[in-house]
């Protein structure tokens, strides 16, 4: 039977164990609580008539959904209540919101409130993921933190149950919301990714903007049996960062949303604050690895608020193969 301590209990018991400043334990119950009220109000999103579009185009020129906003409106009010959270940073705005003079030890929140909003009105998983490092120096006002300065990391997942899941860099733990009391329980501990996996995730119709390293692997997948990995490959995906990724913590995989010739220019498609240092933290907390393909994603040094990186991420054996594929393909390059 599963463990069913309440995230609050979770986070005392650990606090008795390793230091956790009870600002952090104020801040994450504050996320959980944003998670929750965005969760019912995507549940009820029929009802409320909050389907479809803002009419607005957020800082990264992608069109705005009502709850876009929605989510985003209720992570600000609801976080914007912890005493030491010094400011937040949203994919849905285009400049850090501060809270306070910051002071050495408060917190900076990164957040993308909804990703995959796509997949809304298909009624698939959607998520919200988020991001807290420390202010080192009073009166610092950078926000540009490189993914290993995070003191925690995680995702909410709206899905056939709604999950928080996270790290305090001790580990990756699951909690569930119970239906009714609304708690989140840990039911998933120390989640750990397998390094060993059959089953890659990519979106596949990108295939002619492929670098020859990515082109290189999938098709090898492709193969199957008889290729040269000499075993079946299983394809998914969910279009939903937080669903695909939720797959490889519960049951392993690979994750590429690689640079190509459609999102060069961009550096790529999914931002590094609020989607990629994140994800990557969870990965490593769980066991696997996350690259750009040349370069651990936590220790990109990050050059702007909505920068936006390559991912792979997941499996370490996988992942290490890709990173492989780009070195030859870097050095063939250099040849030619
Ligand atoms: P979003 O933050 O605008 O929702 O975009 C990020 C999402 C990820 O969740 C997902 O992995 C990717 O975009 C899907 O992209 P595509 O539609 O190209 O498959
Ligand atoms: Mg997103």
């Amino acid at each position: 039977m599963s463990d069913t301590q309440t995230l609050r209990r979770f986070l005392t018991r650990h606090a008795q164990k390793a230091p956790l400043d009870p600002n952090l334990i104020f801040l994450l119950e504050d996320i959980a609580s944003a998670c929750r009220v965005i969760g019912n109000r995507l549940r009820n999103a029929a009802f409320e008539g909050t389907h479809g579009l803002a009419g607005e185009t957020n800082i990264q020129g992608e069109e705005q959904k009502k709850l876009d906003v929605i989510a985003d409106e209720a992570f600000a009010r609801i976080c914007g209540n912890s005493p030491r959270l010094a400011a937040l940073v949203s994919e849905e705005k285009e400049e850090a919101t501060w809270l306070k003079e910051p002071e050495a030890g408060d917190y900076l929140l990164f957040y993308d409130p909804l990703d995959g909003s796509s997949n809304i009105e298909v009624n698939l998983s959607v998520g919200s993921i988020f991001s807290i490092c420390n202010v080192a120096i009073d009166s610092d006002r950078d926000v540009l933190k490189a993914g290993r300065d995070q003191v925690c990391a995680g995702y909410a997942i709206y899905g056939p149950s709604m999950m928080l899941v996270l790290t305090i860099g001790q580990g990756v733990f699951g909690f569930t919301c119970e239906y009714g009391t609304g708690d989140f329980r840990l039911t998933h501990r120390d989640m750990k990714i397998p390094a060993e996996t059959s089953e890659f995730a990519i979106n596949a119709s990108r295939y002619r903007l492929w670098d020859p390293s990515i082109r290189q692997y999938v098709e090898e997948c492709l193969q199957g049996l008889t290729g040269v990995r000499g075993r079946d490959f299983n394809m998914r995906w969910t279009a939903s960062m937080v669903a695909d990724v939720h797959r490889i913590i519960t049951r392993g995989g690979v994750f590429l949303y690689p640079m190509d010739d459609g999102n060069r220019a961009q550096g790529g498609k999914l931002r590094l604050l609020y989607e990629a240092n994140p994800m990557a933290f969870l990965v490593e907390q769980a066991g696997g690895a996350a690259t750009t393909g040349t370069k651990r994603i936590l220790d990109l040094a990050p050059d702007g608020h909505h920068q936006r990186v390559p991912v792979i991420l997941g499996s370490e054996k996988e992942v290490e193969r890709l990173i492989d594929y780009h070195r030859m393909s870097a050095s063939q390059a250099e040849i030619s």
